[in-house]
């Protein structure tokens, strides 16, 4: 898709002309004023450059471009001046945020290059931020599984943690770990075992709320923060979860495998000090689901006064 650009002339002739020489490089927009450019930035941008005169009837282009610096910012802004306008250029350039001026008459030429700069500047800025996103999406999502990593889990649960604290409010943790699982691996290969992983946690993933925070604990373990829930609903939950796993087995390449998981569970009790704490029991109560048989979940005993629900 061709790049927007932005022309905004009072002098129909240089619009005329812009327009010729940028026929079929750009997605070309023209205004005559600044009250007709604001309004194309506000229903036709995104743009990646815009062209402004600075003398014009109505607004200026300083104030213009001031503007669009504020309301799209992205947007690469060049500024045309006269001769005589230098001066107060200068004060345009530095509130204006300008990535060029350029000084009429000038040739079409020196206008098609500046323009191509600009343009090529707001690609660059445009894929910087979409490199910038990938790479914050790597350092919180679990490669294999895409659900947050152990440290994505951890912000999130922070804040949850600090939360239910502060209120008094329901929260439950569990870790849940795959059942013999090393057994997959060694009978039917890695790759099966890593199918095994994705599939475990997308059947999860989808039994949970949109506000419940699941992550990829380490290798096949799991942990799980259901919020606004006492440690009697998440053992309903837990127990769901082990069937939605139980209840069909998984497609792999090495053809259907039977899985199972076990879960220990845990609430926040009031004399909680971390979320690690919390944690620490549910891991304890999931080495007595193991030990109990597997394919079960148990929640960790609490002597201590609940937080009421
Ligand atoms: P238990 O029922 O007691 O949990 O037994 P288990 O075999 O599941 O537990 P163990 O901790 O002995 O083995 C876990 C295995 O998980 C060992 C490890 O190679 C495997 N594993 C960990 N991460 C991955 C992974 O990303 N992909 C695959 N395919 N295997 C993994
Ligand atoms: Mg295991
Ligand atoms: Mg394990």
């Amino acid at each position: 898709m061709p790049q927007k650009i932005l022309i905004v002339d009072d002098d129909e002739l240089f619009r005329q002309g812009l327009s010729l020489a940028f026929h079929g490089d750009y997605d070309l927009y023209t205004a005559e004023d600044a009250e007709t450019a604001l309004g194309m930035l506000e229903n036709d941008g995104p743009f990646a450059v815009i062209v402004s005169d600075m003398q014009m009837p109505g607004l200026s282009g300083i104030d213009f471009l001031r503007k669009a610096a504020t309301e799209a910012p992205d947007t690469v802004r060049i500024l045309l001046t006269g001769y005589s306008d230098e001066n107060t250029a200068v004060r345009g350039i530095n509130e204006g945020r300008i990535f060029r001026y350029l000084t009429k008459p000038c040739s079409m030429e020196v206008v098609r290059a500046a323009v191509a700069d600009a343009a090529e500047e707001f690609g660059l800025a445009e894929e910087r931020a979409r490199l910038e996103v990938e790479l914050e999406n790597c350092a919180y999502t679990d490669e294999l599984t895409g659900i947050d990593n152990r440290r994505r889990f951890f912000e999130k649960g922070q804040e949850e943690y600090a939360r239910a604290q502060r209120y008094g409010r329901p929260l439950t943790t569990m870790m849940l770990d795959l059942d013999h699982f090393k057994q997959v691996n060694d009978t039917h290969g890695h790759a099966a075992g890593d199918a095994v992983i994705r599939e475990v946690s997308a059947r999860i993933a989808t039994r949970l709320r949109e506000q419940d925070i699941f992550g990829r604990y380490g290798g096949e373990e799991f942990s799980i923060l259901l919020i606004e829930v006492g440690a009697r609903r998440a053992e309903l939950v837990a127990n769901r979860l082990c069937h939605a796993i139980a209840e069909a087995p998984v497609g792999t390449d090495a053809g259907p495998l039977d899985v199972t998981i076990s879960i220990g569970v845990s609430e926040l009790v009031s004399t909680d000090t971390s979320l690690a704490q919390v944690l620490a029991r549910a891991d304890e109560a999931l080495y007595e689901a193991k030990a109990g048989g597997r394919n079960r979940a148990r929640t960790a005993i609490s002597n201590i006064t609940k937080i009421k629900a």
